[in-house]
C-alpha cells in the first residue's frame, strides 16, 4: 500500500491492539531516529490521534479522530488490488472526477478515492448528490476488468451486493434492501446511490469508475429540506453513531471477491445474491426511461442484469435504464 511514514507509523499502532511501543523500538522498526519518529508522532497528535503513556514500555494509541484516513481503512483491508491505493481529500468537488484524471493517468486497478466532502457530488445524469463533510462515505474504485463495454452496467449490480453484504455483515438491525439499479434504501428511504462510468474504446473497457456514496452518521437535520422525507442513514437505522473505515474497508473486501466472481464466472453467481438483496422484484412500480414510463409488476432481470416489467395487459419489457418508483 503506498503510505506515507507518518501512516505507516500510524498503522504500526493500530496493528499493536493496545500493546505499547516504544519510540526506540519504532526507530529500529522503520530505520529512522526516535527524533523523526516523536516528529511523525507529534503530527499525529495535531491530527486527533491520542497517544497514552505506559511508564517504562511506551506509547498506546488510545484515539483516533472521526476520519476515514488511510491507514485505518488498511487495517481492515483483506484485498490484493482495491484499496491497495488509496487518495485522500479533505475536500473535493468530485471523487469521480478525480478518479478521471487518475484513471487516464494510469492508476493501477483497485484505486480508491476517498474524501470527508464534494462540493460537486455527482448521481446520475448530472443530478446533485448530497455529501455532507465527515458524515458519510464518498468514494470512487477504479477497476480494470476485462470486460466489454456492454458489461458496464452490470457492475453497478455487482456493487449493490456488495454493499448490501457489507453492511449486513456489520450492522445487526439494518434491512437493506436493493431498488434496481443502483439504489440501496432502508425501510423506503435512499442510503445508498452508485454511479458506474466507464472510460472505454469500442471493444475493450480501459477504467470502470465506481462511485459509492453513503450516508453513514447522519442525523435527519443533516440533510437537506429536499431529502429528508427521502433519504436516511445506516447511523439513524441503527441507531449509534458507526465506524466508515470499518464499512469502507468491509466494502472493499466484498467487492473484490465478487468482481472475481463476475470476472471468472459471470453474471449468473451474481444475479442469484442480487435476486437475495432485491426490493423491486415482484412489486409493482413505475419506470420512467429517457423515452416513456412504464408501470407494471417488475418479475425479474435478466441474465444481463437487464429488468422485466409485465404491463397489465401481460406484455413484458425490457428496461435498460430508469427511475424507479416502487407503489
Ligand atoms: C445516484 O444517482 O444515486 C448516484 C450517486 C453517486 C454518488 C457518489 S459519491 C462518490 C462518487 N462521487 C460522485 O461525485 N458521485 C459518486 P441518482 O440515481 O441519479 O440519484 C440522485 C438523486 O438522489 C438526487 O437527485 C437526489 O434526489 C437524491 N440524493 C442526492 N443526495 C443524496 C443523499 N446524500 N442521500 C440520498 N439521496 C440523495
Amino acid at each position: 500500500m503506498n503510505l506515507t511514514l507518518k501512516d505507516e507509523i500510524l498503522k504500526r499502532f493500530l496493528s499493536a491492539n493496545g500493546e505499547p511501543l516504544s519510540v526506540q523500538q519504532l526507530g529500529e522498526e522503520f530505520g529512522i531516529s526516535r527524533t523523526a519518529i516523536w516528529k511523525h508522532m507529534q503530527t499525529l497528535q495535531d491530527e486527533g490521534y491520542t497517544f497514552d503513556t505506559i511508564k517504562k514500555k511506551g506509547y498506546v494509541l488510545v484515539a483516533t479522530p472521526d476520519r476515514v484516513d488511510p491507514p485505518r481503512i488498511s487495517n481492515y483491508l483483506a484485498t490484493k488490488r482495491l484499496g491497495q491505493s488509496i487518495h485522500y481529500f479533505e475536500d473535493c468537488t468530485s471523487t469521480q472526477t478525480i478518479g478521471h484524471e487518475l484513471a487516464r493517468n494510469g492508476a493501477v486497478d483497485g484505486t480508491v478515492i476517498i474524501a470527508e466532502s464534494q462540493s460537486k457530488g455527482k448521481g446520475r445524469m448530472a443530478r446533485h448528490w448530497e455529501s455532507t463533510k465527515g458524515k458519510g462515505i464518498w468514494m470512487t474504485v477504479i477497476i480494470r476488468p476485462n470486460v466489454l463495454p456492454h458489461q458496464a452496467p452490470q457492475f453497478t449490480l455487482v456493487v449493490a451486493v456488495a454493499v448490501v453484504n457489507a453492511i449486513k455483515s456489520l450492522y445487526k438491525h439494518i434491512h437493506p434492501e436493493i431498488k434496481w439499479p443502483n439504489d440501496i434504501l432502508i425501510n423506503g428511504k435512499k442510503c445508498t446511490g452508485i454511479l458506474t462510468e466507464m472510460i472505454a474504446e469500442i471493444d475493450q473497457v480501459q477504467a470502470l469508475l465506481i462511485g459509492i456514496g453513503i450516508n453513514v452518521n447522519q442525523q435527519s437535520s443533516d440533510f437537506s429540506e429536499e431529502l429528508q422525507n427521502i433519504a436516511t442513514s445506516l447511523s439513524i437505522e441503527e441507531n449509534e453513531s458507526l465506524d466508515r473505515a470499518i464499512l469502507i474497508a468491509t466494502i472493499l473486501n466484498y467487492l473484490e471477491k465478487y468482481t472475481d466472481l463476475y470476472v471468472q464466472h459471470g453474471f449468473s453467481p451474481i444475479k442469484i445474491l442480487w435476486e437475495e438483496a432485491s426490493g423491486t422484484i415482484g412489486k409493482r412500480i413505475r419506470a420512467t426511461t429517457l423515452r416513456e414510463v412504464i408501470e407494471g409488476l417488475a418479475i425479474g432481470i435478466t441474465e444481463d442484469g437487464i429488468l422485466e416489467i409485465q404491463l397489465d395487459n401481460g406484455e413484458i419489457k425490457r428496461v435498460y435504464s430508469a427511475d424507479i418508483e416502487l407503489s
